[in-house]
């Protein structure tokens, strides 16, 4: 059975998530479906992207999915896991993809509505990154993308906490473009796509990658992203990794060593 459900009409292609047992996590599976959909709405000259679950419901998606994370000793977050693979497909669309968020997101689903090109959601949407509950070391491209869309003291207070931002305070830190009632959530979406398909579509795609680029634009020479790697697999190879996926899996709290 399909884990998402795609749909393309007048252009505007809509993939939705429906793995709702599992809260929409993002596995490798669902991932696949989800680039597969990505590479047929480019080739149909697809004008806008909207990222949804399909139907509304407490969780948009639970973020990876824990089951499919290495259990110590290694990096959690490589350049080549299914994740990171849809993150690039987000971004290198040629098209504007928009998130559409009703519930909570979290993890690397919040990574994926921080790569949306725009992000629109109903009062109950909220927002948390949650490496620091399973000791995980988050990877240098996903704390850029943050950095790129929000202030420093609010990713930080998202890595930290690991707690769920509000909608309103989502809006207020510009991770969202705009909070929409419930009711009218799906219709303002959809207008905001054809405004979209109604314009050029070279010189929308030219802005998306001109501004991904600059945004992204960091030096780093290879000693310093050297140094940040190390940081990391002190963690991954560390206690606190191997405690966070373990009590994920035995459904209890994890006890992080306190030395
Ligand atoms: N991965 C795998 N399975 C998951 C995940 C996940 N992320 N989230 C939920 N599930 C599974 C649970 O194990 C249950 O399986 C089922 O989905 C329903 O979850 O026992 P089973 O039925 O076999 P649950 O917890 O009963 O649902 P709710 O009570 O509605 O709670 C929903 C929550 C989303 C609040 C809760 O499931 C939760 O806290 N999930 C983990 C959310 C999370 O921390 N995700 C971030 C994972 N980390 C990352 O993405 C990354 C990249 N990171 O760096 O940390």
């Amino acid at each position: 059975m399909s884990l998402i459900i795609v749909s393309n009409t007048d252009r505007i292609g809509t993939i939705a998530f429906n793995n709702y047992q599992k809260r929409n996590a993002l596995s490798g599976d669902l991932i696949d479906e989800v680039l597969s959909a990505f590479k047929t709405m480019q080739q149909n000259g697809t004008r806008a992207v909207i990222l949804r679950a399909a139907s509304f419901e407490k969780v948009w998606s639970a973020g990876h999915d824990v089951d499919e994370l290495p259990q110590a000793d290694t990096d959690p977050l490589p350049y080549d896991d299914p994740l990171e693979k849809l993150l690039r497909a987000v971004r290198s669309f040629p098209a504007p993809v928009i998130a559409m968020v009703h519930g909570s997101v979290w993890g690397g689903a919040c990574d994926l509505v921080v790569n949306c090109d725009l992000v629109l959601g109903d009062e109950t949407c909220a927002f948390a990154i949650t490496p620091a509950k399973l000791g995980l070391p988050y990877n240098a491209s996903g704390f850029q993308s943050f950095l790129s869309r929000l202030p420093l003291n609010i990713v930080k207070e998202l890595f930290f906490t690991a707690n769920l931002l509000t909608a309103q305070r989502a809006e207020q830190a510009g991770l969202i473009n705009e909070i929409v009632p419930e009711a009218e959530l799906e219709s303002r979406v959809y207008e905001m796509a054809r405004t979209i398909a109604s314009r050029s579509a070279a010189s929308i795609s030219v802005a998306k990658t001109t501004l991904n680029t600059l945004s992204q634009a960091t030096p780093l020479n290879a000693s310093q992203f050297e140094y940040i790697h190390g940081l990391r697999r002190k963690v991954y190879y560390g206690p606190d990794y191997h405690e966070g996926i373990q009590a994920f899996l035995e459904k209890r709290a994890p006890e992080f060593r306190v030395d």
